[in-house]
């Protein structure tokens, strides 16, 4: 049957090689093919031109060698298959399939290496001739699974903007009739990969996500040969984090010779996690800590960028400012963009790039309005695309406090006391002295005096004494006021910082601790004054060791009085001590009786002034001396004492200072032991003189004669004195013996003439209280001879309020003589007896001067007699 169908195949084979003149093509795919163990591979053959039956067979042979033919399997023949591969067939592994008559193939389902050889394809002949071929072959290489892919990544971690390296290394055994390709994908999250590029095996393919950044020269692939396969990706970004996954893929040629390429291995690996630290995250910007300037000072700040990639990074500056005080806005000072360029700001403010991420901010004359709190904010951005930026983060410094002062004064106090005192009432003077003085300009001082009795006690209170304020105005303390008004303290200013606190009589109380503040003033913005600093000297002590001054007096007596009349002296000694530089006033005192009321009797001031106080009769001025006879010594004399000067004297001393103005000023007093003045009353005592003015008289004349009584140690003024007296012309012893007086006056002013003697005509008269005249009228030879007179006192006792009778005296006696007429008679020849002897003494002088002067020789000339008066002329 088979041959009938042969030969019918033949037949119409011929039929048609004879009319088309063809010839046998037997066809399998070009070789050749590449599989690799264990993969599945058929084999398709065609025959076609053939002539004979449109049904073929189709044998297949393995060709080891090239020469001997290992029958496989045939569509024909079952038993065609040689015994070593029977197994394979039995088992299915080796199958063939007629596709169509023409058509039939063979397919290995798991391929092994020893299946490599060449595999031949024949068809039994039905033509009429042999034409054509009837066979033909195809190699199968198997390979083995060498596929082997290593990625590596550049850096697990990477930060925004940087790049990193994606490398993959592929190998494999076999590299002939095989192409590779390798693809770069990610896994974000759990989505499924995402393809960023494949390279090969004909050319590149970029993920559909990823052509932008491709296009933007983003996405650069590295080919360093030797199957390494490197992807660089820059400036990534943080959404680009996840798996990436390398896949590298072994392709064989499409059978048939086509374009197209089968995938034949295929092995993935992950890369690893690639983790983008956003910019953000690693960006610091900070500032230097806070500044204090002073006005006209520069302020230099510095900002500090830190960041990853900051070389990459473009970057925009904010400076900000914000006023001091809380309600105060945030201002921008300077903009400068990424380029450089000024955004906003005045031209005073200026900034550099002193390195990549450090800005220096400098503003010239700062003014205390430019104090606040400064900040600087960084933008900072990233390339992105061809020439694009996007802005990558954005992060604001912590502010730093900038503080513009005024330069404070400055300056030291120091307080000196040129004088303390040494007793009460002495002088105080303290210096407060300002040194050092700094930055006070056109400032001003003022200075408060302050006084403490303790030091350093803050619970006590500080008395102000007195300021000097900013504008040179004393300012009294409330309990100074009345002292500085009377100019016993002074507060006073020498130069422009020296100040001076002068009490001119410290007291007591003033004993403590003084201390000068000092305040600086300087002017504010509205020209007000304000105060800058103050600074308060240490205390300087006050103090002296307050000695009361003691003052003592002791009364002497030096000479008692004894009578009346007498002197009576005393002395006083003056001790002083604590007493500075004194000088003393002495007043003499009198008491009648111890303890009774004093008077003051004499006084000698402290300049020695003597004056008689008002417990002296002005008429006994001259009985009283009061004399200082050492430095410290008093004398005290009293003349012709009286009855009324007994009692108690003494010293009543005071002790006088001079202060500044040089006036005294009384101190102490103290008063002396009392010396008594004593003495018997035995009267006044007097004596009586008698005095003419005329002893010579003529007949006829009346002559004149006094009797003068001196009384002493009775007061005269008051008539306390009187006296019986009478006139005797007799001589001396006929008084004794009873004569009677020519004219008596007694104490009452009654007058008795002796009535004998007619012819003697007297009177008596009292001139004054103790001068008694009398007359004798009309004198003649009988009154001449002795007159004297005799005087009783009697004195008034203020004591006994009675007139008691004293002494009595005799005068000396007075001799009236008469020239008679025996005178008349030689008044004439006694004359011309005296003009001759006269002339004669002229002539005798005459010539003994020219004698004198012939022998130029000096005599001492004769005095005369400048007065001639004789009393006592007989
Ligand atoms: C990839 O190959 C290169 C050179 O061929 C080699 O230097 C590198 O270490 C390899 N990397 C890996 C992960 O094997
Ligand atoms: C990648 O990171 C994710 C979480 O960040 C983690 O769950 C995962 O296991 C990591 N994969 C690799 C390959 O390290
Ligand atoms: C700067 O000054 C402010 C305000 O006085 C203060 O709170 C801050 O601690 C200061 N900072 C430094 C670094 O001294
Ligand atoms: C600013 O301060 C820095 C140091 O902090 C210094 O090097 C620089 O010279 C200063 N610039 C000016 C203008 O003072
Ligand atoms: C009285 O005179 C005598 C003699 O001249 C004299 O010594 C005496 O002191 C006088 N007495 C008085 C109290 O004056
Ligand atoms: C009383 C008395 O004295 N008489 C005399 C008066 O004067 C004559 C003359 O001188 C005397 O002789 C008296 O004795």
């Amino acid at each position: 049957m088979r041959k009938e169908k042969g030969a019918f195949c033949l037949f119409v084979l011929f039929m048609a090689l004879a009319v088309l003149c063809e010839s046998r093509v037997v066809k399998v795919p070009a070789g050749p093919l590449v599989r690799v163990e264990g993969q599945s591979v058929s084999i398709r053959c065609d025959v076609s031109d053939y002539e004979g039956p449109p049904e073929q067979d189709f044998d297949w042979n393995l060709i080891p060698d090239g020469e001997t033919s290992v029958p496989l399997i045939s569509t024909f023949e079952p038993l065609y298959t040689d015994p070593s591969m029977m197994d394979r067939i039995r088992s299915g592994d080796i199958s063939v399939k007629k596709l169509a008559d023409d058509a039939a193939e063979l397919t290995i389902r798991k391929v092994r290496a020893s299946d490599s050889t060449i595999y031949r394809c024949s068809t039994p002949s039905t033509d009429s001739s042999v034409k054509g071929n009837y066979y033909a072959d195809v190699e199968l290489k198997v390979i083995g699974d060498s596929l082997k892919v290593a990625p590596a990544i550049s850096q697990p971690t990477v930060s925004e903007g940087e790049s990193v390296k994606l490398l993959c290394n592929i190998s494999r055994a076999y590299t002939a009739h095989t192409s590779l390709s390798v693809t770069w994908s990610v896994r974000k999250g759990t989505t499924s990969l995402e393809e960023l590029l494949t390279f090969g095996p004909d050319g590149m393919n970029v993920g559909q996500a990823f052509a932008q950044r491709y296009a933007d020269g983003e996405l650069t692939l590295v080919l360093p040969g030797g199957g390494s396969y490197g992807l660089i990706m820059k400036g990534v970004k943080p959404e680009d984090k996840g798996v990436y996954v390398c896949t590298g893929r072994e392709w064989t040629r499409q059978p048939g010779g086509g374009k197209g390429w089968q995938n034949i291995l295929e092995r993935s690996e992950e890369m690893g996690n690639v983790s983008v630290t956003p910019l953000a995250q690693s960006l610091v910007v900070s500032l230097e800590k806070n500044v204090t300037l002073n006005v006209d000072d520069t302020l230099n700040l510095t900002c500090s960028v830190a960041a990853n990639g900051l070389l990459s990074l473009g970057m925009e500056v904010v400076w900000l400012v914000k006023g001091l005080s809380g309600s105060d806005n945030q201002q921008v000072l300077l903009h400068v963009g990424r380029d450089g360029q000024v955004l906003t700001g005045s031209e005073l403010v200026g900034m550099s790039r002193v390195q990549p991420g450090t800005f220096r901010l400098l503003l010239p004359k700062v003014q205390p309005s430019d104090s606040g709190l400064y900040s600087c904010q960084v933008k900072c951005w990233l390339p992105q695309g061809s020439g694009g930026w996007y802005q990558a983060a954005e992060k604001t410094s912590d502010s730093i406090q900038v503080r513009v002062t005024q330069l404070e004064p400055d300056f030291k106090v120091g307080l000196t006391a040129p004088r303390i005192p040494q007793f009460t009432d002495d002088p105080t003077e303290l210096l407060c002295e300002v040194t050092n003085l700094l930055n006070i300009q056109d400032g001003r001082l003022s200075v408060t005096w302050s006084y403490a009795n303790v030091p350093e006690d803050t619970s006590r209170p500080i008395t102000t004494i007195a300021s000097i304020d900013h504008h040179g105005v004393l300012v009294p303390g409330d309990l100074y006021r009345q002292r500085l008004g009377n100019g016993n303290i002074a507060v006073t200013r020498s130069g422009l910082s020296t100040f001076r606190l002068q009490l001119l009589h410290t007291q007591d109380k003033d004993m403590g601790f003084y201390s000068c503040s000092v305040a600086a003033w300087t002017r504010g913005h509205q020209g007000e004054w304000n105060k800058a600093k103050e600074l308060k000297s240490i205390p300087v002590e006050v103090q002296w060791s307050s000695k009361t001054p003691v003052l003592s007096v002791a009364a002497k007596q030096v000479r008692g009085a004894s009578t009346g009349g007498s002197t009576f002296e005393m002395s006083c000694q003056v001790t002083g001590q604590n007493i500075q530089n004194p000088g003393y006033s002495v007043l003499i005192r009198f008491e009648d009786t111890a303890g009774g009321k004093s008077r003051k009797v004499l006084s000698l001031s402290a300049d020695s002034i003597l004056q008689l106080e008002e417990g002296m009769v002005p008429s006994r001025a001259d009985s009283v001396t009061l004399e200082k006879t050492g430095p410290l010594e008093y004398h005290f004399r009293l003349h012709g004492a009286q009855v009324s000067d007994r009692g108690f004297y003494y010293c009543d001393v005071t002790a006088w200072t001079r202060d500044q103005s040089n006036t005294w000023n009384s101190g102490v007093s103290a008063e002396s032991n009392k010396i008594q003045l004593d003495f018997a009353d035995t009267g006044p005592v007097f004596n009586v003189s008698i005095y003419s003015d005329s002893s010579q008289v003529t007949p006829g004349d009346t002559v004149k004669m006094e009797c003068i009584m001196s009384v002493q140690g009775a007061t005269s003024n008051t008539g306390e004195v009187a006296y019986d007296v009478q006139w005797f012309q007799s001589p001396a012893q006929t008084m004794e013996n009873g004569a009677v007086p020519l004219i008596s006056m007694d104490h009452w002013g009654v007058v008795k003439k002796s009535g004998g003697n007619e012819s003697t005509l007297c009177s008596i008269e009292r001139t004054d209280r103790d001068t008694f005249v009398l007359r004798v009228y009309h004198v003649q030879d009988r009154d001449m001879g002795e007159y004297y007179c005799t005087a009783k006192l009697w004195h008034f006792s203020p004591d006994t309020r009675l007139w008691s009778e004293g002494q009595k005296l005799t005068s000396a006696p007075v001799f009236l003589s008469i020239n008679l007429a025996l005178w008349d008679s030689m008044k004439n020849p006694v004359l011309y007896g005296l003009g001759a002897a006269l002339v004669a003494a002229l002539l005798s002088i005459v010539l003994g001067l020219i004698t004198s002067r012939c022998c130029f020789s000096r005599n001492p000339m004769h005095t005369p007699r400048s007065k001639l008066m004789d009393l006592e002329m007989d």
